[in-house]
């Protein structure tokens, strides 16, 4: 994706979501230079679970996850973050076979530079990055397959880190369909999903006391200061997560402290905020284990295994895309 046609996206969503009604801005854009610094960070914190237990469960069993793959084989990352989880995956499967082609896919640059440094360490590896959303980039990735003997030429898409709750339901299914859509029998997904855990724990995750959360939801608005001329100021919006126990989701917001009008320069827009009123800037979905498997199946995939961290913090499963013919 070119720079140009990222920023005409990036103007045209702050400009849609900020004068519509309730006000919105879209996730996949905290993930600037210090968005991606500040999300690598929140992954660090004592409040935030999701990643050290996703990194336990491919520690534990990432060679199981990687069994169903052979010679030929390549593996492709949606949302790669620092590469140390695919590096995870990869090892076991590099002492197989004798070449492994990795495709990263990702719209920030930063994590694409962290990922291809972690590569680096793997023999045997050759990584191609592309800075790319999810579908063009596993198109991308999906056209380099490369031919492999028998069951070989096989690709494992990794969905990790629990990146698919930041889809609403109809845009997860959608998502998984055009993913399956893409996708021969014998490929497999490895997906990623953070599960529902009691309230508090979940508000603690999303609201951190060092206030990491804060600054990355914030970054948003920072962002929109450095690349589009805004005139946000940082102090007057806070910062908020809340639990939404009937859709199952964490909903960030930023809450206008007063009221207040905004200029975002490069769209000639000004924006009017009421006292309490707040931008939504992301959701993040948590599921039960079997709905997982329901979604997958439901797309077109059959569940191969499914792995749960045992205090019950995360899952990851493989799913396998089914051969369309025989699953009627
Ligand atoms: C990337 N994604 C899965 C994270 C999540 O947990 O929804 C993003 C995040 N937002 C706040 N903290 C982390």
């Amino acid at each position: 994706m070119h720079r140009t046609e990222f920023l005409d996206r990036f103007m045209a969503d702050v400009g849609a979501g900020l004068q519509s009604s309730p006000k919105h801005l879209s996730p996949e854009y905290f993930y600037d230079a210090v968005g991606s610094h500040l999300f690598e960070a929140i992954c660090q914190l004592p409040w935030y679970p999701l990643t050290r237990a996703e990194r336990a469960l491919l520690e534990r069993h990432g060679e199981e996850m990687v069994a169903p793959f052979g010679a030929g084989a390549s593996i492709v990352e949606l949302g790669c973050g620092s590469g140390e989880k695919l590096a995870l995956l990869a090892a076991p499967l590099c002492k197989r076979i004798p070449r492994l082609g990795v495709h990263l896919v990702d719209v920030s640059e930063t994590a694409l530079d962290l990922s291809r440094r972690t590569l680096s360490r793997l023999p045997r590896v050759e990584a191609s990055a592309h800075r790319a959303r999810y579908e063009e980039g596993l198109a991308l990735a999906t056209a380099r397959r490369s031919p492999g003997p028998g069951g070989g030429g096989a690709v494992l898409v990794l969905f990790l880190g629990s990146n698919i709750g930041n889809l609403d339901p109809e845009a997860a299914a959608a998502f998984l369909r055009a993913l399956r859509a893409s996708l021969r029998p014998g490929d497999g997904l490895l997906l990623g999903a953070d599960l529902v855990k009691p309230a508090a724990d979940l508000v603690l995750a999303y609201d951190d006391p060092l206030g990491v959360t804060a600054a990355f939801n914030k970054n948003l608005l920072a962002r929109i200061n450095r690349e589009l001329g805004g005139t946000f100021d940082l102090r007057s919006f806070d910062h908020r997560a809340a639990w939404n126990a009937q859709r199952a989701r964490i909903e960030m917001h930023l809450v206008s402290r007063k009221r207040q009008a905004v200029r975002v320069g490069a769209l000639g827009l000004d924006v009017a905020f009421e006292e309490g009123e707040s931008i939504w800037t992301e959701s993040s979905y948590k599921y039960e284990p079997d709905g997982v498997v329901r979604m997958g199946e439901r797309a077109g995939f059959r569940c191969f295994r499914q792995w749960i961290e045992p205090s019950g913090q995360f899952s990851t499963t493989l799913l396998l895309a089914e051969d369309r013919a025989a699953a009627r």
